[in-house]
Protein backbone atom coordinates (compact mmCIF):
# COMPACT_ATOMS: atom_id res chain seq x y z
CA UNK A 1 0.00 0.00 0.00
CA UNK A 2 3.06 2.16 -0.01
CA UNK A 3 1.83 4.32 -3.30
CA UNK A 4 -1.38 5.35 -1.72
CA UNK A 5 -1.88 9.03 -0.13
CA UNK A 6 -1.94 8.45 3.67
CA UNK A 7 -5.75 9.29 4.45
CA UNK A 8 -6.69 6.28 2.24
CA UNK A 9 -4.32 3.51 3.49
CA UNK A 10 -5.63 4.22 7.17
CA UNK A 11 -8.76 3.31 5.93
CA UNK A 12 -8.27 0.04 4.20
CA UNK A 13 -8.38 -2.87 6.72
CA UNK A 14 -7.50 -6.72 6.54
CA UNK A 15 -10.44 -8.49 5.47
CA UNK A 16 -11.01 -12.00 7.09
CA UNK A 17 -12.74 -14.71 5.36
CA UNK A 18 -13.61 -18.18 6.77
CA UNK A 19 -15.52 -20.30 4.33
CA UNK A 20 -18.05 -21.83 7.28
CA UNK A 21 -19.63 -19.09 7.99
CA UNK A 22 -22.86 -18.52 10.23
CA UNK A 23 -26.09 -16.16 8.85
CA UNK A 24 -24.81 -12.97 10.95
CA UNK A 25 -21.00 -13.58 10.05
CA UNK A 26 -22.48 -13.27 6.05
CA UNK A 27 -24.51 -10.21 7.01
CA UNK A 28 -21.18 -8.96 8.57
CA UNK A 29 -19.52 -9.61 5.39
CA UNK A 30 -22.13 -7.42 3.68
CA UNK A 31 -21.94 -4.31 6.24
CA UNK A 32 -18.11 -4.32 6.06
CA UNK A 33 -18.06 -4.67 2.08
CA UNK A 34 -17.81 -0.91 1.98
CA UNK A 35 -14.53 -0.93 3.64
CA UNK A 36 -13.55 -4.45 2.58
CA UNK A 37 -14.02 -2.97 -1.36
CA UNK A 38 -11.27 -1.05 -0.60
CA UNK A 39 -8.45 -3.65 -0.79
CA UNK A 40 -10.36 -6.03 -3.15
CA UNK A 41 -10.17 -2.95 -5.55
CA UNK A 42 -6.87 -2.46 -4.94
CA UNK A 43 -5.86 -6.10 -5.83
CA UNK A 44 -7.81 -5.44 -8.69
CA UNK A 45 -5.80 -2.65 -10.08
CA UNK A 46 -2.50 -4.02 -9.18
CA UNK A 47 -3.29 -7.07 -11.54
CA UNK A 48 -3.56 -4.22 -14.53
CA UNK A 49 -7.90 -3.62 -14.56
CA UNK A 50 -9.25 -0.81 -14.73
CA UNK A 51 -11.49 0.90 -12.43
CA UNK A 52 -14.70 3.45 -13.32
CA UNK A 53 -16.01 5.18 -10.72
CA UNK A 54 -19.92 6.35 -10.97
CA UNK A 55 -22.61 7.99 -8.75
CA UNK A 56 -25.56 7.50 -10.39
CA UNK A 57 -28.21 4.21 -10.53
CA UNK A 58 -28.61 5.92 -14.32
CA UNK A 59 -25.44 5.19 -15.20
CA UNK A 60 -24.98 2.02 -17.35
CA UNK A 61 -22.40 -0.14 -15.58
CA UNK A 62 -23.14 -2.97 -18.03
CA UNK A 63 -20.86 -1.60 -20.24
CA UNK A 64 -18.22 -1.29 -18.06
CA UNK A 65 -18.48 -5.28 -17.28
CA UNK A 66 -18.23 -5.76 -20.66
CA UNK A 67 -15.06 -4.28 -21.22
CA UNK A 68 -13.44 -6.09 -17.91
CA UNK A 69 -13.62 -2.61 -15.79
CA UNK A 70 -14.63 -2.46 -12.33
CA UNK A 71 -17.47 0.07 -11.58
CA UNK A 72 -17.37 1.31 -8.21
CA UNK A 73 -20.05 3.93 -6.26
CA UNK A 74 -18.77 6.70 -5.33
CA UNK A 75 -21.88 8.42 -3.38
CA UNK A 76 -20.32 8.84 0.17
CA UNK A 77 -22.56 8.44 3.01
CA UNK A 78 -20.88 10.31 6.02
CA UNK A 79 -20.50 13.99 7.09
CA UNK A 80 -16.85 13.96 7.62
CA UNK A 81 -15.29 15.80 4.52
CA UNK A 82 -18.51 17.97 4.42
CA UNK A 83 -16.72 21.03 5.83
CA UNK A 84 -13.97 21.21 3.79
CA UNK A 85 -16.38 20.81 0.81
CA UNK A 86 -18.20 23.76 2.10
CA UNK A 87 -14.96 25.87 1.30
CA UNK A 88 -15.73 25.64 -2.20
CA UNK A 89 -19.32 24.38 -2.56
CA UNK A 90 -22.43 26.06 -1.33
CA UNK A 91 -23.68 25.07 2.25
CA UNK A 92 -27.23 24.70 1.18
CA UNK A 93 -26.78 21.77 -1.02
CA UNK A 94 -27.66 18.38 -0.50
CA UNK A 95 -25.28 16.12 1.87
CA UNK A 96 -24.92 13.80 -0.85
CA UNK A 97 -23.14 15.88 -3.15
CA UNK A 98 -21.06 17.82 -0.41
CA UNK A 99 -19.75 14.49 1.11
CA UNK A 100 -18.68 13.09 -2.64
CA UNK A 101 -17.04 15.98 -3.39
CA UNK A 102 -15.25 16.50 0.27
CA UNK A 103 -14.14 12.96 -0.17
CA UNK A 104 -13.45 13.22 -3.38
CA UNK A 105 -10.93 16.21 -2.45
CA UNK A 106 -9.12 15.36 0.29
CA UNK A 107 -8.00 11.92 -0.85
CA UNK A 108 -10.05 10.06 1.79
CA UNK A 109 -12.01 7.84 -0.58
CA UNK A 110 -10.07 4.84 -2.17
CA UNK A 111 -12.61 4.56 -4.39
CA UNK A 112 -11.98 7.67 -5.74
CA UNK A 113 -8.59 7.76 -5.69
CA UNK A 114 -8.61 4.38 -7.73
CA UNK A 115 -10.93 5.22 -10.25
CA UNK A 116 -9.63 5.87 -13.63
CA UNK A 117 -12.46 7.40 -14.88
CA UNK A 118 -15.45 8.85 -13.24
CA UNK A 119 -19.19 8.70 -15.42
CA UNK A 120 -22.13 10.73 -13.92
CA UNK A 121 -25.11 11.81 -15.77
CA UNK A 122 -27.29 15.25 -15.99
CA UNK A 123 -29.33 14.21 -13.24
CA UNK A 124 -30.04 17.31 -10.66
CA UNK A 125 -28.38 20.55 -11.02
CA UNK A 126 -26.30 20.25 -7.83
CA UNK A 127 -24.52 16.72 -9.13
CA UNK A 128 -24.06 18.11 -12.28
CA UNK A 129 -22.87 21.40 -11.33
CA UNK A 130 -20.18 19.65 -9.03
CA UNK A 131 -18.97 17.39 -11.44
CA UNK A 132 -17.72 20.00 -13.47
CA UNK A 133 -15.55 21.15 -10.59
CA UNK A 134 -14.39 16.83 -10.31
CA UNK A 135 -13.42 17.86 -13.64
CA UNK A 136 -10.44 19.97 -12.63
CA UNK A 137 -8.69 16.63 -10.99
CA UNK A 138 -10.02 13.74 -12.12
CA UNK A 139 -10.99 12.66 -15.72
CA UNK A 140 -14.98 12.79 -15.80
CA UNK A 141 -17.73 11.83 -18.08
CA UNK A 142 -20.86 13.40 -18.46
CA UNK A 143 -24.06 12.00 -20.07
CA UNK A 144 -26.80 13.78 -20.97
CA UNK A 145 -29.57 12.31 -19.43
CA UNK A 146 -33.34 13.19 -20.88
CA UNK A 147 -35.35 14.18 -18.38
CA UNK A 148 -38.51 13.16 -19.45
CA UNK A 149 -39.39 9.67 -20.24
CA UNK A 150 -42.28 10.35 -22.13
CA UNK A 151 -40.89 12.27 -25.01
CA UNK A 152 -40.58 10.12 -28.16
CA UNK A 153 -37.30 11.63 -28.62
CA UNK A 154 -36.18 10.77 -24.88
CA UNK A 155 -35.39 7.20 -26.21
CA UNK A 156 -32.76 8.16 -29.24
CA UNK A 157 -31.32 10.85 -27.33
CA UNK A 158 -30.07 8.21 -24.45
CA UNK A 159 -29.26 5.70 -26.57
CA UNK A 160 -26.77 7.45 -28.41
CA UNK A 161 -25.68 8.82 -25.25
CA UNK A 162 -25.03 5.59 -24.25
CA UNK A 163 -23.09 4.64 -27.63
CA UNK A 164 -20.95 7.69 -26.92
CA UNK A 165 -19.73 6.23 -23.45
CA UNK A 166 -18.90 2.80 -24.99
CA UNK A 167 -16.81 4.72 -27.80
CA UNK A 168 -15.34 7.31 -24.88
CA UNK A 169 -14.56 3.69 -22.58
CA UNK A 170 -12.68 1.75 -25.66
CA UNK A 171 -11.27 5.21 -26.38
CA UNK A 172 -9.87 5.66 -22.36
CA UNK A 173 -9.23 1.83 -21.94
CA UNK A 174 -7.84 0.93 -25.59
CA UNK A 175 -10.27 -1.63 -26.07
CA UNK A 176 -13.41 -2.88 -28.18
CA UNK A 177 -16.77 -3.64 -26.82
CA UNK A 178 -18.40 -5.97 -29.04
CA UNK A 179 -22.25 -6.83 -28.80
CA UNK A 180 -21.92 -10.04 -27.40
CA UNK A 181 -19.75 -8.99 -24.04
CA UNK A 182 -22.48 -6.66 -23.65
CA UNK A 183 -24.98 -9.39 -24.15
CA UNK A 184 -22.61 -11.43 -21.64
CA UNK A 185 -22.80 -8.26 -18.80
CA UNK A 186 -26.25 -7.84 -19.21
CA UNK A 187 -26.72 -11.51 -18.62
CA UNK A 188 -24.55 -11.64 -15.80
CA UNK A 189 -25.99 -8.18 -14.11
CA UNK A 190 -29.71 -9.66 -14.71
CA UNK A 191 -28.88 -12.62 -12.46
CA UNK A 192 -27.81 -10.51 -9.43
CA UNK A 193 -30.57 -8.12 -9.84
CA UNK A 194 -32.78 -11.61 -10.05
CA UNK A 195 -31.74 -13.18 -6.84
CA UNK A 196 -31.56 -9.84 -4.85
CA UNK A 197 -35.42 -9.39 -5.55
CA UNK A 198 -35.69 -12.90 -4.16
CA UNK A 199 -33.77 -11.83 -1.23
CA UNK A 200 -35.75 -8.50 -0.67
CA UNK A 201 -39.29 -10.31 -1.43
CA UNK A 202 -38.53 -12.51 1.35
CA UNK A 203 -40.08 -9.77 3.47
CA UNK A 204 -43.37 -10.35 1.59
CA UNK A 205 -43.20 -12.84 4.73
CA UNK A 206 -45.42 -11.60 7.94
CA UNK A 207 -43.46 -11.23 9.53
CA UNK A 208 -40.51 -10.93 7.53
CA UNK A 209 -37.51 -13.34 8.12
CA UNK A 210 -35.47 -10.35 8.60
CA UNK A 211 -35.04 -6.71 9.85
CA UNK A 212 -35.33 -3.44 7.53
CA UNK A 213 -31.28 -3.01 9.11
CA UNK A 214 -30.20 -6.14 7.75
CA UNK A 215 -32.16 -5.69 4.66
CA UNK A 216 -30.25 -2.41 4.25
CA UNK A 217 -26.89 -3.56 4.72
CA UNK A 218 -27.17 -6.42 2.55
CA UNK A 219 -28.88 -4.03 -0.35
CA UNK A 220 -26.13 -1.67 0.35
CA UNK A 221 -23.35 -4.20 0.73
CA UNK A 222 -23.03 -6.08 -2.42
CA UNK A 223 -22.46 -2.83 -4.54
CA UNK A 224 -18.99 -3.40 -3.20
CA UNK A 225 -18.84 -7.25 -3.35
CA UNK A 226 -16.77 -7.25 -7.36
CA UNK A 227 -16.16 -11.30 -7.56
CA UNK A 228 -19.71 -12.25 -9.81
CA UNK A 229 -19.57 -15.40 -8.91
CA UNK A 230 -18.78 -15.16 -5.19
CA UNK A 231 -21.25 -12.84 -5.01
CA UNK A 232 -24.39 -14.74 -6.37
CA UNK A 233 -22.99 -17.71 -4.14
CA UNK A 234 -23.34 -15.15 -0.79
CA UNK A 235 -26.94 -14.17 -2.10
CA UNK A 236 -27.80 -17.76 -2.86
CA UNK A 237 -26.43 -18.93 0.57
CA UNK A 238 -28.42 -16.02 2.47
CA UNK A 239 -31.62 -16.84 0.71
CA UNK A 240 -31.20 -20.28 1.81
CA UNK A 241 -30.46 -19.65 5.17
CA UNK A 242 -33.26 -17.65 5.61
CA UNK A 243 -35.89 -19.52 4.26
CA UNK A 244 -34.05 -22.31 6.47
CA UNK A 245 -34.14 -20.82 9.98
CA UNK A 246 -37.85 -19.12 9.29
CA UNK A 247 -38.81 -22.81 8.91
CA UNK A 248 -37.37 -24.14 12.08
CA UNK A 249 -39.29 -20.87 13.51
CA UNK A 250 -36.94 -17.97 14.24
CA UNK A 251 -38.85 -14.81 14.57
CA UNK A 252 -36.36 -11.92 13.97
CA UNK A 253 -39.27 -9.73 13.73
CA UNK A 254 -42.45 -9.50 16.05
CA UNK A 255 -45.63 -10.46 14.47
CA UNK A 256 -47.03 -6.95 16.13
CA UNK A 257 -44.71 -4.57 13.95
CA UNK A 258 -46.22 -2.38 11.52
CA UNK A 259 -45.03 -2.71 7.51
CA UNK A 260 -43.34 0.13 6.52
CA UNK A 261 -42.24 0.93 2.68
CA UNK A 262 -39.35 3.76 2.72
CA UNK A 263 -38.89 5.39 -0.73
CA UNK A 264 -37.36 8.71 -1.33
CA UNK A 265 -33.15 9.35 -1.51
CA UNK A 266 -30.59 6.89 -1.59
CA UNK A 267 -29.72 5.27 1.88
CA UNK A 268 -26.66 3.95 3.53
CA UNK A 269 -24.36 4.52 5.73
CA UNK A 270 -25.62 7.59 8.21
CA UNK A 271 -29.26 7.48 6.86
CA UNK A 272 -29.53 4.32 8.46
CA UNK A 273 -30.92 6.01 11.17
CA UNK A 274 -34.10 6.66 9.47
CA UNK A 275 -34.87 2.63 9.41
CA UNK A 276 -33.18 2.36 12.80
CA UNK A 277 -35.59 4.63 14.79
CA UNK A 278 -38.35 3.04 12.62
CA UNK A 279 -37.53 -0.38 14.10
CA UNK A 280 -36.84 0.73 17.19
CA UNK A 281 -40.79 2.24 17.63
CA UNK A 282 -42.71 -1.42 16.93
CA UNK A 283 -42.29 -0.77 12.59
CA UNK A 284 -40.16 -2.90 10.40
CA UNK A 285 -39.19 -1.86 7.19
CA UNK A 286 -40.49 -4.45 4.41
CA UNK A 287 -39.17 -2.78 1.39
CA UNK A 288 -37.11 0.08 0.03
CA UNK A 289 -38.32 1.38 -3.34
CA UNK A 290 -35.10 3.95 -3.27
CA UNK A 291 -31.61 3.45 -5.67
CA UNK A 292 -30.35 1.55 -2.65
CA UNK A 293 -33.30 -0.57 -3.04
CA UNK A 294 -36.17 -1.97 -5.52
CA UNK A 295 -35.77 0.42 -7.78
CA UNK A 296 -32.56 -0.95 -9.07
CA UNK A 297 -33.14 -4.78 -8.99
CA UNK A 298 -37.24 -4.64 -9.80
CA UNK A 299 -36.78 -4.81 -13.78
CA UNK A 300 -34.67 -7.20 -15.92
CA UNK A 301 -33.02 -5.64 -19.00
CA UNK A 302 -34.17 -7.25 -22.21
CA UNK A 303 -31.65 -10.17 -23.04
CA UNK A 304 -33.19 -10.48 -26.83
CA UNK A 305 -32.64 -7.93 -29.68
CA UNK A 306 -29.76 -5.23 -29.74
CA UNK A 307 -28.17 -5.08 -26.18
CA UNK A 308 -27.85 -1.56 -26.65
CA UNK A 309 -31.04 -0.44 -27.42
CA UNK A 310 -32.00 -2.86 -24.58
CA UNK A 311 -29.57 -1.16 -22.06
CA UNK A 312 -31.18 2.28 -23.39
CA UNK A 313 -34.73 1.05 -22.43
CA UNK A 314 -34.08 -0.39 -19.19
CA UNK A 315 -31.88 2.57 -17.96
CA UNK A 316 -34.10 4.98 -18.94
CA UNK A 317 -37.18 3.47 -17.61
CA UNK A 318 -35.72 4.40 -14.20
CA UNK A 319 -38.31 6.22 -11.42
CA UNK A 320 -35.95 9.14 -9.91
CA UNK A 321 -37.38 12.36 -9.38
CA UNK A 322 -35.10 14.20 -11.56
CA UNK A 323 -37.47 12.69 -14.16
CA UNK A 324 -40.62 14.92 -15.06
CA UNK A 325 -43.66 13.51 -15.13
CA UNK A 326 -41.78 10.89 -12.84
CA UNK A 327 -44.61 7.96 -13.26
CA UNK A 328 -42.14 5.25 -12.81
CA UNK A 329 -41.96 5.96 -9.35
CA UNK A 330 -45.06 6.00 -8.21
CA UNK A 331 -45.76 2.95 -10.14
CA UNK A 332 -42.98 0.94 -8.04
CA UNK A 333 -44.63 2.39 -5.03
CA UNK A 334 -48.12 1.19 -5.46
CA UNK A 335 -46.95 -2.07 -6.70
CA UNK A 336 -44.75 -2.44 -3.60
CA UNK A 337 -47.21 -1.55 -1.18
CA UNK A 338 -49.58 -4.15 -2.45
CA UNK A 339 -46.93 -6.88 -2.50
CA UNK A 340 -45.45 -6.58 0.75
CA UNK A 341 -48.76 -5.16 2.60
CA UNK A 342 -47.78 -2.08 3.89
CA UNK A 343 -49.40 -0.65 6.97
CA UNK A 344 -47.36 2.83 5.48
CA UNK A 345 -45.43 4.58 3.74
CA UNK A 346 -41.84 6.96 4.79
CA UNK A 347 -40.03 9.42 2.78
CA UNK A 348 -37.04 10.08 3.12
CA UNK A 349 -35.34 13.11 1.86
CA UNK A 350 -32.39 14.83 2.32
CA UNK A 351 -31.96 18.22 3.06
CA UNK A 352 -31.75 20.50 0.24
CA UNK A 353 -33.03 17.96 -2.43
CA UNK A 354 -35.15 20.14 -4.53
CA UNK A 355 -36.27 16.80 -6.83
CA UNK A 356 -37.58 14.99 -4.21
CA UNK A 357 -38.94 17.53 -1.87
CA UNK A 358 -41.04 18.52 -4.25
CA UNK A 359 -42.34 15.88 -6.12
CA UNK A 360 -43.16 14.75 -1.97
CA UNK A 361 -46.64 16.24 -2.37
CA UNK A 362 -47.07 14.30 -5.65
CA UNK A 363 -46.43 11.12 -3.51
CA UNK A 364 -48.47 12.49 -0.90
CA UNK A 365 -51.53 12.78 -2.48
CA UNK A 366 -50.86 9.57 -4.55
CA UNK A 367 -51.01 7.57 -1.07
CA UNK A 368 -54.04 10.04 0.35
CA UNK A 369 -56.01 8.83 -2.69
CA UNK A 370 -55.46 5.04 -1.66
CA UNK A 371 -55.77 5.92 2.30
CA UNK A 372 -52.10 4.61 3.07
CA UNK A 373 -50.70 6.94 5.50
CA UNK A 374 -47.61 8.29 4.23
CA UNK A 375 -44.74 10.63 6.10
CA UNK A 376 -41.82 12.54 4.77
CA UNK A 377 -39.21 12.77 7.03
CA UNK A 378 -36.27 15.73 5.89
CA UNK A 379 -32.37 14.11 6.87
CA UNK A 380 -28.63 14.71 6.56
CA UNK A 381 -25.56 13.41 7.34
CA UNK A 382 -25.33 14.18 10.78
CA UNK A 383 -26.71 12.61 13.82
CA UNK A 384 -27.63 15.63 15.40
CA UNK A 385 -31.92 14.91 14.60
CA UNK A 386 -31.75 11.43 15.75
CA UNK A 387 -34.04 12.46 18.92
CA UNK A 388 -36.33 14.22 16.25
CA UNK A 389 -36.68 11.63 13.90
CA UNK A 390 -37.07 8.95 16.74
CA UNK A 391 -40.28 11.21 18.04
CA UNK A 392 -41.91 11.78 13.96
CA UNK A 393 -41.14 8.39 13.47
CA UNK A 394 -42.72 6.66 17.05
CA UNK A 395 -45.96 9.42 16.59
CA UNK A 396 -46.72 8.18 13.19
CA UNK A 397 -46.18 4.59 13.64
CA UNK A 398 -48.88 4.80 16.85
CA UNK A 399 -51.21 6.10 14.52
CA UNK A 400 -51.32 2.91 12.09
CA UNK A 401 -53.98 0.84 12.88
S1 LIG B 1 -31.37 7.75 -9.88
S2 LIG B 1 -32.04 9.21 -6.70
S3 LIG B 1 -28.80 8.00 -7.60
S4 LIG B 1 -30.12 10.98 -9.15
S5 LIG B 1 -30.31 13.41 -3.10
S6 LIG B 1 -27.78 14.14 -5.47
S7 LIG B 1 -31.22 13.90 -6.51
S8 LIG B 1 -30.07 16.62 -4.61
S9 LIG B 1 -29.08 10.91 -5.50
FE1 LIG B 1 -29.95 9.92 -7.16
FE2 LIG B 1 -29.49 8.87 -9.52
FE3 LIG B 1 -31.92 9.69 -8.88
FE4 LIG B 1 -30.94 7.54 -7.73
FE5 LIG B 1 -29.49 15.28 -6.29
FE6 LIG B 1 -31.36 14.80 -4.50
FE7 LIG B 1 -28.86 14.99 -3.73
FE8 LIG B 1 -29.67 12.95 -5.20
Amino acid sequence: MENLPTAVSKTIPTPTENPTRSLPEIFNSFSEARKNGFLAVKKLKDQGLGVVGVFCTYTPVEIFLAAGLIPVGLCSTSDETIPEAEKTLPRNLCPLIKASYGFAITDKCPYMYFSDLVVGETTCDGKKKMYELLGRFKDVYVMELPQSQTRPWAHEIWLSEIRRLKERVEEKFGLVITNEKLSGAIRERNLERAYLKELYELSILSPPPLTGLTQLSLLFGVQYKFDHQSKIKEIKEIIAKLKQSYEIGARPVPASAKRIIITGCPMGGVTEKVTRVIEESNGVVVAYENCTGAKQMDRQIRENGDPWKALAEHYLGLGCAVMTPNLARLELLGRLCQQFSADGVIEMTLTACQPYAVESTTVHNFFRDRNLPFLTLETDYSTGDLEQLRTRAAAFLETLP
